[in-house]
This record gives structure tokens, C-alpha cells and sequence, in this order.
């Protein structure tokens, strides 16, 4: 039987297991990269592991969520970060390099490779043909130390396009298709591969911009392969040389296929507070728009501003609408700035931010209260912008300028004729933002410096065989970590400080949770569906193991909480039968009993002490999962391995 895409860079990458779906396969990283808000954990982690230098073929180390800076505290952060970079061996993006995705594809990323990110959207490097997976911190940790990253081997997912994107209609626009059709929860537990002769007329920024948004379908990874596109994109880059060709096979075999026909796509919008509640713009054009923001990780590219600009040259956006350009990189700013197309950005009466993550994670620019915001980024759950009340959409380029033209939600079609923008045959090329590490043979000289913030990481209990522990907080479907732990200027400042962070946790769904947890000591919290969706942050994982939380239980877990649940100590149980689930009320005391062996046999029994009902609980731990959760989590399951 021939091989996916992925199957191939697997293959290629097995350091153990088997390529059977559902069991566990550990790989091989070549590359690791970690951003500030998730990467100080991440390197406190991989202090602790007593590692002299990186193992890894790169590593990067980028400064681009936490840009704000109003205390010490995120400035302190950056320089621990620089100084963990030069004396462990990593390359360094300073803050205003850009956005670690962007930059990553731009400069470091290359086909056939694995890259594993402490940040959910590591998958934009799949728009190059590389095997890019969000992880939390600590497995970044660990495979910087040169160990394998573990994942559940996927079911290979199949998208096909046809036909070629009319004006106006964009690779956005086939995202959030791609959302409507699986939903939110529908790639768990699958690799996603572009194909088909639609692909040839998309280029790599474009197919960045899918394998991004991929992670909103809870997939493992999503991949492009490697071709003429790719290879044109890295000449660009001046890194031609490193290109290298990838296809699947074309006796290649897919759990699923889908088609999506690019001749008739239309464009689309996501509503508030989920990415695949997907709908066309049209069906709810003359909305009312407040604040209009174009940028992120997802549509951030120099191709992306330049069409932007070419749609904004000579127009004035609407008195009542505040536009906000994140370019994703120094690079785009740059070529921007270059060309003139800045210039009329700017005479559009746009607000230009810095090339950082900035308002898609609520970094500055929220929006009014109650206001509608239009954004090209990947994600509008609840509150994520800073304004509680905020209602965010995702949208195309195209159909954001049109908002901020119009003022209301308006088909970009309306903007006329779509100008014909080209991609330049060189990009600028310029890593002076990018520091070298130190030599080895001086990096013992290198001294660590570490802030006031910097509080130590909270370490788990080895799982006992009865856990008897009342249930604190019962929460709905799709749960995301901005729900367990919100991001946002107030909060992310603390991504280094756990016992300050533990105040805000489920803050959106219940402020009084914290101090019911502490008081309880030891607590369950039980879930629905897609359990943990969203970002990699481990501290979703950490706070909770802070407060005193020992299990969730919930009816599924989005693949990356899952594992941080494990790394930190915490027991994901899912329902046998999910209506056990509208039995259980919080406040209810519960006991989890038979832990030990049930561990190994796939099965807990949870008991309601007052009501003396019970009901099974299935897990599905490798024995290395087992031992993890036996020895406390990850960081003292390695410590025991080392020792
Ligand atoms: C996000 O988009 O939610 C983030 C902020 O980039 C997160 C990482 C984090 O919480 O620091 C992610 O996607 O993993
Ligand atoms: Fe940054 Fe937003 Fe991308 Fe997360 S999704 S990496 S916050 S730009």
C-alpha cells in the first residue's frame, strides 16, 4: 500500500511504535520552536532536566505574544528567554521580528521535516511540506533535550480541491469551509492532507494560512506537499537549496475524502464564539462594524498585506470603524514599507500595530463594549479579545477591508475590481533580529537571568489508587484553554507565575472556581465534548494541578490538553456512556476507585457518594502514560528515568 504525506515523514521519523491508528508512535524532532507566553515554562521545565545544550537539528526561541510590556514582568521574561537561548543553544527571534509562525515559514521551516511548537498553530509550517505539531511546553522541553515526541498515530484525512479561487474568494475563505463541513471537533484525531489540482494555484502563504487553521478542526496536523509552489517560495527566501520534493503516493489510502470545489466557493464568515459557526458574508451583510483587525498568524503574510493595500489604495475607511494592520514579520513590514504599499495603508487611516500577535490574543486593541469585530485571525471564542461582551468574527483579507470601508459586513465583491497583486522574486532577506547562542565552549560562562516573576513550576502527586475528591466545577461542550485559563494584556504578564495565574482560571465560566478548588484541596472537574480545545498552553493543565485538581472527566479531550493533562499528573477519564454525564451534579462528592489497575485495563469506576450510583470511566494510557501518571507527571517521570 502506497503512503500519505505524512505516513512518509512518520516513517521516516519512527523512533518507536507502529503506524496503526489509535496506537502510540514516538518521532524524532528536527525542529522546535516556542513563543514567549508558553516558552518561559518551557525552559524552566528543560532547566530542570540538567540538559548542557540543545539536541535538536534548530531550535528557536521567539518573542511575539507577550509585546505589550506595561511592568517588568514580560520584559523580564524576554531576557530570560534570550539568556536561556545563548547558553542552551537556541537561535533567538527578538520581539518585533515577527510572529513565530510567519517567521518560521519564512526563514527555518523546511519539507520533510518535523517541528514540534509550543503553540497550537505550529501547523502553519505543513503550508511547506513539513510534519508541524502544536505541543505543550513541556514535550517542547523534552524533544529540545533530544527526546521523541509521542503522539497517537492519526487517521489520514483527505482534502481535495478542484477548480481555482474566483476574486474576492480566498484560502480564508476555504478554511472556514473546511470548518463548516468537519466542525470544531471534527479532525481529532486525524492528519489532514491538501491535494488536488486546485493546489497548484495556491502558494505557500496561502496554504500557510489553511494548515493554520487547521488546528481549529482539532486536527493533529494538516500538510501541503512539497512542489513547484514550495520550491518558487523557498528560491525567494534564498533557501532553494533546502527545498526538497513531497507527494503522496497515489496508491496512498484516506479514512476520509472530501471535495471542495473552488470554482463555486463563496466567501465566508465565522460567527461569535466559535470558528465553524461558518455562514456566507453575504447572508449577513449591512451588520453594523465597530473595529476591523487584519493580521495574526493566519493572514498576516506580505501577500495577505499586499492585497490589503492594494484594496485600500485611495479610499478612506468608515468614520466609525478603527482598523488595526498587524504585518506577521519584520520581513513583511519591511517589503511593505519598500514598495509604498504602507503608504496607503496608512492614507487609509488604518492603525498599524507591531508584528506580534497583538489583538488576536487580546494583547491591546479590544474592541467597545458590546462591540462587533471583524478579524482575519483564527479564533473568536468568548472574551478572547479582552472585552467580555465583544462579538468577533473571522473573515478573509478581502472581506475585512470591506468592513472597514463600508462599515458594515459587506460581500468584498462590492469593493469592485480586485487588483492584481504579484509576489516578488526575491524577499528581503535580513535576520539581524535573529541572535546566535553562544559557542559551546562559552556557554557555562552565560548566566541565567530570571526576574521576580518567575515563580517555580507546581509538581503533581503520584496517582493514588482511590481518589476521593468532590466534583467543583461541571462545565459544557467544547470547552477551550481560554476558558480554563484566559490569556489577554491583564493575565498573559503571569504565564510565569502559577500561583498569581491560579486566580483567574475559569474565570469566564465561574470567577468563584478558584477558591472553591483551593478550599476543596482536592478536586474532579467534569466536562463535554472536545474538552480543552484551542491553544497548547500547559498552564490549562498546571493551574488546575495548582488548585488541586486529580482527574477530568469529560465525554472527549482535544489531542494537545490531553497530553498536558498527562505531563502534569492529571487524569483525562472519558464517560462509557456519556449520559452518565447528566447524572453528575457539582458539589456531588465522588470516588474514583481500582486507579492502579485500572489504568492498565482501560477502565475507573467513578461512585457518587450520596447517591451510591456509579458508572465506568474509560482511559486509554500507554504504559508510558501510565508511568507518567505513577511517578506524579512528566518532569518527575524523566528525572526517574535520568536517574
Ligand atoms: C493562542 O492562539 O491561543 C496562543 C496564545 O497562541 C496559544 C498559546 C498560548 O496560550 O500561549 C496557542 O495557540 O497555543
Ligand atoms: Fe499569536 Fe494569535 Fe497566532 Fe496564537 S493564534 S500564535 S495568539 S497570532
Amino acid at each position: 500500500m502506497g503512503l500519505t504525506i505524512a505516513q512518509k515523514i512518520i516513517k521516516d521519523h519512527m523512533v518507536s511504535g507502529s503506524m496503526e491508528p489509535g496506537t502510540e508512535v514516538a518521532l524524532r524532532i528536527d525542529q522546535t520552536l516556542t513563543q514567549d507566553a508558553t516558552g518561559t515554562m518551557a525552559y524552566l521545565e528543560f532547566e530542570t532536566m540538567g540538559i548542557p545544550r540543545v539536541r535538536t537539528e534548530l531550535s528557536v526561541a521567539y518573542i511575539d505574544h507577550n509585546t505589550l510590556q506595561s511592568g517588568f514582568m514580560n520584559a523580564d521574561d524576554h531576557r530570560f528567554i534570550q539568556s536561556m537561548a545563548k547558553k542552551y543553544g537556541l537561535k533567538f527571534s527578538r520581539p518585533g521580528n515577527g510572529i513565530c509562525h510567519q517567521v518560521h515559514l519564512e526563514r527555518f521551516g523546511r519539507p520533510g521535516k518535523t517541528l514540534i511548537g509550543s503553540d497550537s498553530h505550529t501547523p502553519t509550517g505543513g503550508g511547506i511540506g513539513m510534519l508541524a505539531m502544536g505541543a505543550g511546553g513541556l514535550d517542547v522541553a523534552v524533544a529540545m533535550g533530544g527526546g521523541a515526541y509521542y503522539i497517537t498515530m492519526p487517521k489520514m484525512y483527505k482534502v481535495n480541491l478542484t477548480g481555482k479561487l474566483r476574486p474576492f474568494v480566498t484560502a480564508k475563505d476555504i478554511s472556514l469551509e473546511i470548518l463548516r463541513i468537519l466542525s470544531v471537533k471534527g479532525g481529532v484525531g486525524a492528519i489532514i492532507e491538501w491535494g488536488g489540482p486546485g493546489i497548484a494555484s495556491l502558494s505557500v502563504p496561502e496554504r500557510a494560512t489553511i494548515t493554520n487553521m487547521g488546528t481549529e478542526l482539532g486536527a493533529t496536523t494538516s500538510i501541503f506537499p512539497s512542489d513547484e509552489v514550495t520550491r518558487a517560495f523557498m528560491e525567494a527566501e534564498g533557501r532553494g537549496d533546502q527545498w526538497i520534493p513531497l507527494a503522496s503516493d497515489a496508491d496512498a489510502e484516506y479514512d476520509r475524502i472530501i471535495d471542495i470545489d473552488l470554482d463555486t466557493l463563496t466567501p465566508k464568515i465565522a460567527c461569535p464564539h466559535s470558528p465553524d459557526a461558518v455562514v456566507d458574508v453575504a447572508s449577513i451583510a449591512g451588520t453594523k462594524v465597530d473595529q476591523v483587525c487584519i493580521g495574526s498568524c493566519t493572514n498576516s503574510s506580505l501577500f495577505d498585506m499586499l492585497k490589503v493595500a492594494a484594496l485600500l489604495k485611495g479610499r478612506t475607511i468608515d468614520p466609525s470603524v478603527s482598523l488595526s494592520i498587524s504585518p506577521g514579520s519584520k520581513q513583511v513590514l519591511t517589503m511593505l514599507a519598500d514598495c509604498g504599499a504602507l503608504t496607503d495603508i496608512l492614507a487609509s487611516g488604518a492603525r498599524l500595530l507591531e508584528c506580534a500577535c497583538g489583538p488576536c490574543i487580546g494583547m491591546g486593541f479590544s474592541p467597545n463594549s458590546g462591540g462587533v469585530s471583524l478579524r482575519t485571525f483564527n479564533r473568536n471564542f468568548e472574551g478572547r479579545s479582552g472585552t467580555k461582551d465583544g462579538q468577533v468574527y473571522l473573515v478573509s483579507p478581502e472581506t475585512a477591508v470591506a468592513a472597514a470601508v463600508f462599515g458594515k459586513i459587506t460581500d468584498p465583491a462590492e469593493l469592485g475590481e480586485m487588483p492584481q497583486v504579484t509576489m516578488p522574486e526575491k524577499f528581503r532577506i535580513d535576520d539581524s533580529a535573529v541572535i546566535e547562542p553562544a559557542p559551546e565552549s562559552e556557554a557555562a560562562d552565560v548566566e541565567i537571568l530570571k526576574g521576580p516573576n518567575i515563580k517555580s513550576c507546581p509538581s503533581g502527586e503520584p496517582a493514588a489508587d482511590v481518589i476521593d475528591a468532590p466534583l467543583t466545577l461541571k462545565v459544557g461542550d467544547n470547552i477551550t484553554t481560554d476558558h480554563i485559563m484566559p490569556a489577554g494584556s491583564r493575565i498573559l504578564p503571569y504565564r510565569s507565575n502559577i500561583p498569581h495565574l491560579s486566580q483567574y482560571c475559569f474565570e469566564v465560566c465561574d470567577p468563584t472556581f478558584p477558591e472553591r478548588a483551593k478550599a476543596a484541596g482536592r478536586s474532579i472537574i467534569v466536562g463535554g465534548e472536545n474538552y480543552g480545545q484551542g491553544s497548547s498552553r500547559e498552564h490549562a493543565a498546571l493551574v488546575p494541578l495548582y488548585l488541586g485538581v486529580r482527574a477530568v472527566v469529560a465525554k472527549s479531550f482535544a489531542r494537545i490538553h490531553a497530553a498536558n493533562l498527562i505531563n502534569a499528573g492529571i487524569m483525562p477519564l472519558t464517560f462509557e456512556n456519556p449520559e452518565d454525564y447528566d447524572s453528575l451534579n457539582q458539589g456531588d462528592e465522588l470516588r474514583l476507585s481500582g486507579i492502579h489497575e485500572g489504568m492498565k485495563n482501560g477502565k475507573i469506576i467513578l461512585t457518587d457518594v450520596a447517591t451510591g450510583k456509579e458508572c465506568m470511566l474509560k482511559c486509554s494510557y500507554t504504559e508510558r502514560q501510565q508511568a507518567i501518571l505513577l511517578a506524579g507527571g512528566l518532569l518527575k517521570y524523566v528525572a526517574k528515568e535520568n536517574s
